[in-house]
């Protein structure tokens, strides 16, 4: 049976959904003409004012916010509210420039944590679930959202954090814990740890994971189902818009839903702009309609994905995207061609490889150079170089019916490439572009 955690809003009907977007769109807007004097400023920019925007039919009218607006705003610049108002801030993890930081009044904290509750009780989560948050609490949003939103179904809780590997098998099977929440490398990982320690699929206590914060496969998603003996689902979510759950997966595992009573999401072409229509792929943006302290309007994520409005058997009504492909700042432009890091991942997975892996892209002599370098699974472990060979070379054909282009592959022992706690990093660009 499906459940719902606020199942009055995750059913509305499409007119009630589009009925309840214009009420608050049109108070968001004017919210943050009214508190943000950057985006007033970008606004007036346009000629436009609050008064142009009657209903979501008019969003397309407003101008577009980027990571380089937050940056050049940091780190006050875009708060709707004074401080007084906000009780906490939440943090990106991001290596270059500086950091995002966005800001959450105790509403919004609220409204953050329905959003993983309606994640998790979708997952099946329920009060007589135990619910381990594996995801770093701090400054990244993964602990903090998570944690709230298994409070609010009622499970109980258990905050290990990330890291500390044996330590989080212990409480998994000690406290048999029920759901898991980390990132989907780390959950590969659990698995590879419990594996070893003699833990098969039936042993392991957990019926369901709640894994995002990073671009994963299909087929790392049934590589870990497999390990773990669970059903994998995926939620997304970013900083800027709260954290994880801005939209979640149900059962049936197509697409996730889009919270759309708090969030309007668009497809647009990356280059020009333009807005595309369902089913397209483009960048993801996306319009709060209720958030108070951190109100964005036409944020672009420059997350790779589509969006489809197909009535989904649930009953849920919103609308679903479908698995970031990647992002446009990850996407590597290698001899001309546009390689996603997740098609490799597709390609090594089908192969019997686990998600293991780096690719090192470099510039010899003017010509982009690709290296994947990936782990044999101790299964596949072998020192006889021709055997060896043989593997390389079915990887190096498979990447480049996948790709269009040749890579060199290397294959290396397993337990050589670092395991990660949290996202993993698998891109190493030493070219100076
Ligand atoms: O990663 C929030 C989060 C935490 C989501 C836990 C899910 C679970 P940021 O650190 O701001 O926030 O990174 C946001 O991560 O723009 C995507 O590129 C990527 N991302 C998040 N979820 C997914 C997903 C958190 N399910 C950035 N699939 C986003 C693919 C994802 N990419």
């Amino acid at each position: 049976m499906e459940r719902y955690y606020q199942p009055e809003i995750e059913c509305a009907s499409r007119e009630e959904i589009i009925r309840l977007q214009n009420e608050r769109l049109v108070k968001q807007v004017r919210h943050v003409w009214d508190s943000v004097p950057y985006y007033r400023k970008k606004m007036e920019g346009k000629g436009l004012t609050p008064e142009d925007v009657h209903t979501i039919d008019d969003l397309c009218k407003l101008p577009f916010l980027s990571k380089s607006d937050l940056r050049e705003a940091y780190p006050y610049g875009l708060m709707g509210k004074p401080v007084k108002d906000c009780v906490r801030i939440q943090s990106t993890s991001g290596t270059t420039g500086k950091r995002v930081v966005a800001f959450y009044t105790q509403h919004d904290i609220d409204l953050w944590e329905d959003c993983c509750a309606r994640a998790i009780t979708a997952a099946g989560g329920t009060n007589e679930d135990v619910c381990q948050v594996s995801y770093g609490y701090g400054l990244f949003t993964g602990g903090p959202g998570l944690n709230g939103g298994s409070h609010k179904v009622g499970c109980l809780t258990i905050p290990t954090s990330s890291g500390n590997t044996d330590r989080q098998i212990m409480f998994i099977m000690d406290l048999q814990a029920t759901i898991l929440c980390c990132t989907p490398s780390y959950a590969a990982y659990l698995g590879e740890r419990m594996k070893e320690m003699g833990y098969g699929p039936d042993d392991i206590p957990l019926k369901a994971g709640i894994f995002g914060a990073e671009a994963w496969s299909e087929e790392m998603r049934h590589d870990i189902e497999k390990t773990l003996g669970i059903k994998a689902y995926d939620i997304y979510g970013l900083t800027e818009l709260s954290g994880p759950g801005v939209a979640f997966e149900r059962s049936a595992q197509q697409g996730m839903h889009i919270n759309e009573d708090h969030f309007i999401a668009e497809i647009i072409d990356p280059v020009t702009e333009e807005v595309l229509p369902d089913g397209t792929e483009g960048e993801l943006v996306f319009t709060s309609l209720d958030k108070e302290a951190f109100p964005l309007l036409r944020y672009r994520t420059r997350d790779i994905c589509t969006l489809t409005r197909e009535p989904c058997p649930c009953g849920r009504t919103h609308v679903r995207m479908g698995k970031p492909k990647g992002r446009t700042d990850d996407m590597l432009i290698i001899r001309g061609v546009n390689v996603f890091p997740s098609q490799i991942e597709t390609v090594l997975i089908n192969n019997g490889y686990a998600a293991n892996y780096q690719i090192i892209v470099d510039r010899v002599n003017n010509t982009d150079t690709l290296d994947v370098r990936v782990e044999m699974t101790p299964e596949m472990f072998t020192d006889d170089i021709g055997d060896i060979q043989k593997m390389q070379k079915t990887l190096v054909e498979g990447l480049r019916s996948m790709l269009g282009l040749t890579a060199k592959v290397t294959l290396v022992a397993p337990k050589t490439i670092e395991r990660s706690e949290g996202k993993a990093v698998r891109v190493i660009d030493r070219r100076k572009l």
